[in-house]
């Protein structure tokens, strides 16, 4: 299928300013004899070619050479710099820019960021801008399946797999390209539910093809890792055990990591999501999982690569009647027992919130508990409860609100920031997001929805940039410089992760959306399930209570963020019902009730899908004709599924209460 260039698409419109640099380019230090360096700083050299010939129509004059230039742009890689891996240093003069970075990655970005700033107008005479990357694991996790297929996939099908069997075209590159503009260094390229033929992709399956793809990847800094199945040495027939403490099987394991590290020597590592919906784990063999993860670091150590393991572990069999299990509970009940006993190349891959990346979490307490364990943040772009690249739902402002919240966790703050960039064993610790690309091609299947891939990588290298400036910069590059068209998709971009919220399932309480493919609302498609995702709403109130006198989930947090939760005075409303069962005349913070609540942020939050196609149409004229027509569709689909969340909930609540609306709106 063919495919867009997304925000790298150089021939936009950019702005005024030091575009003419690119002309003319001095690359310093470049000849290197270590190869993996060399493939890098050659996609450095090329993407400044690129830039600079779709730009201006013509190849820009590339000289190799021992020192910077006094005019256009001097590109110095040199490992004696005092730069962490991924760190760069523009610099500007009057006509000229220099690009300093002790490794070869850091040149790369530090490339990719020059452009950036020279297609927005951001580079000025006489600045310094130095960046080094905030977590040293900037990953994206790719749910493809060998048949192609992507679970929760919502942008085409795998364009690395098709027909049960890896491939590697065009398209590769560019995506390797793409994703490492924005600083991703580590990509899991098959799903986490690792079935059939995937199970042999650790052990020689389709060898060559993963070859191809971890070159491909490493040219542009990026380490592959392979998702694996907990059983394989059982389920490829070499054991009749996976039992992590069996001698056989840590043996099989050991030569799987030797093999595959003779053929890829820059394999990242694995990850694992064991003892989950159905896969195979530790548990079936009364084995921890610390025994389970570091039977497989330990066959990864020698070679330098980590094991990254899920805590995404809960009862997915559980019996809606009984109301003493709480899944919000699960993962730190299942994890917190084994903190310190990770060996030091484990990452636990901790879920954002505690259910499943609902429209609104708390932030998981398994980041404020552990205090001894590697951990990284795990977001979804992909938007499986948020609208599924359908609807438009810009999330990073809400993972900079996560990013920033205060775990107390040990003595300070415990900012989740800070846990996942800073706190890990050698650097042992990052951010990572279930993808949102396919063969769609414009990768995301909503043009939009490329904003949640560009901010991810972004928010991963620089926590500290604001989600505004992620939208901004991200349109100017996407549409071509016109404040206009940037403006306005920042303020849809901006309004629409309150608008899916408001239109959705109120005050935290989640799960109301259709069963099984989990788009568009079904308010009771969860209740009687064994999923352990219930609201419980009868005539008088709805919501779990998870403090004191319910399943006291809030004692899994630290003290102050204990209290706060669990007094109605302090919890806040958008986590109410998350926290709290509460009758529908209980008056919240805003001075609502809660049935007001639910009436009014349904009848806004479709309101709000109104008014964001009515700033997509004022931009008729000023966006090209394909991009235009098609957002203007998938806003239009978005307005009916509003609609439609709006109806069933009003309605569903209006008929358990019998409470009118104050404003006569229509409720069926
Ligand atoms: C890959 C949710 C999704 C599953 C997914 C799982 C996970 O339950 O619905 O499709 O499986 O999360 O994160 O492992």
């Amino acid at each position: 299928m063919s495919y867009e260039f997304a925000w790298l698409n150089y021939k936009n419109k950019i702005a005024d300013g030091f575009g003419d640099c690119l002309k003319k380019v001095a690359l310093v230090g470049f000849d290197t004899s270590d190869r993996t360096d060399a493939s890098i700083l050659a996609s450095a050299a090329d993407e400044i070619k690129r830039a600079s010939s779709d730009i201006f129509g013509k190849e820009a004059l590339i000289t190799a050479s021992t020192n910077s230039g006094t005019d256009g742009i001097s590109i110095v890689f040199d490992k004696t710099l005092n730069m962490t891996d991924g760190a760069y240093c523009i610099n500007t003069r009057k006509n000229s820019v220099t690009i300093k970075a002790a490794s070869s990655r850091g040149v790369l970005y530090g490339v990719f960021r020059t452009i950036t700033l020279v297609r927005t107008g951001k580079l000025g005479e006489n600045v310094e801008i130095k960046e080094s990357p905030a977590s040293s694991i900037r990953m994206l996790n790719h749910w493809d399946n060998p048949d192609g297929s992507i679970e929760r996939g919502y942008s085409g099908r795998s364009f690395f797999f098709k027909n049960n069997h890896l491939y590697t075209d065009d398209r590769t590159r560019e995506y390797a390209r793409l994703v490492a503009s924005v600083g991703i260094n580590s990509v899991a390229i098959n799903n986490v539910n690792v079935n059939d033929i995937a199970t042999g992709l650790v052990s020689g399956y389709d060898r060559n093809e993963l070859i191809d793809i971890a070159k491909i990847f490493g040219d542009y800094g990026i380490k592959l890792y392979i998702s694996l199945n907990f059983a394989s040495p059982m389920s490829l027939g070499a054991t009749d055990t996976a039992d992590p403490l069996d001698g056989d099987v840590a043996a099989w394991w050991k030569k799987t990591a030797d093999d595959l590290y003779k053929d890829i020597p820059q394999l990242g590592g694995f990850l694992v999501k064991a003892d989950s919906e159905g896969r195979p784990g530790p548990f079936s063999y009364g084995r921890t999982h610390a025994d389970g993860a570091n039977m497989l670091a330990r066959a990864l150590a020698p070679h330098g690569g980590l094991l990254i393991w899920r805590c995404f572990v809960y009862n997915c069999q559980q019996d809606w009647r009984d109301q003493s299990v709480d899944r919000a509970r699960a993962c730190y009940d299942n994890f917190i027992g084994l903190d310190g006993e990770f060996d030091d190349n484990v990452i636990l891959q901790i879920k954002n919130g505690p259910m499943d990346f609902q429209v609104r979490e708390p932030v998981s307490p398994l980041f404020g508990g552990l205090c001894k364990t590697n951990m990284m943040i795990e977001f979804q772009i992909a938007q499986e409860y948020t609208g599924q690249q359908k609807d438009v739902c810009y999330l990073i402002p809400m993972f900079k609100q996560i990013l920033e919240f205060k775990t107390y966790n040990g003595s300070g703050d415990g900012i989740i920031r800070d846990i996942v960039t800073k706190n890990g064993k050698n650097g042992c610790c990052g951010m990572v997001a279930v993808s949102n690309t396919g063969d769609d091609p414009n990768w995301t299947g909503h043009d939009l929805a490329a904003a949640n891939l560009y901010g991810f990588g972004r928010l991963a290298f620089d926590p500290d940039v604001t989600a505004e400036e992620i939208a901004d910069e991200w349109s100017r590059i996407t549409f071509g410089v016109d404040d206009l068209v940037s403006g306005s998709v920042k303020q849809i971009l901006m309004m629409s992760w309150p608008a899916y919220e408001k239109y959705t399932s109120p005050l935290g309480i989640g799960w109301m959306i259709s069963p099984g493919h989990h788009y568009g609302p079904d308010v009771e498609g969860y209740e009687f399930s064994p999923w352990g995702t219930y609201h419980r709403s009868d005539r008088n109130g709805l919501g779990v209570e998870r403090g004191k006198t319910g399943t006291r989930m809030i004692d899994q947090y630290n003290e102050p963020v204990r209290s706060f939760y669990e007094n109605l005075e302090t919890c806040p409303d958008e986590l109410v019902l998350f926290f709290h069962r509460l009758n529908y005349d209980y008056v919240l913070k805003s001075g609502k009730t809660v049935i007001e609540h639910i009436y009014d942020s349904h009848f806004e939050g479709a309101e709000d899908v109104e008014k964001m196609i009515g700033i997509w149409s004022s931009l008729q004229d000023r966006i090209d004709a394909d991009r235009f027509e098609r957002t203007k569709k998938r806003l239009e689909g978005q307005l009916k599924n509003a609609c439609e969340w709006r109806d069933r909930i009003n309605t569903y609540y209006f008929r358990h209460t019998g409470v009118p609306d104050k404003l006569g709106r229509k409720i069926y």
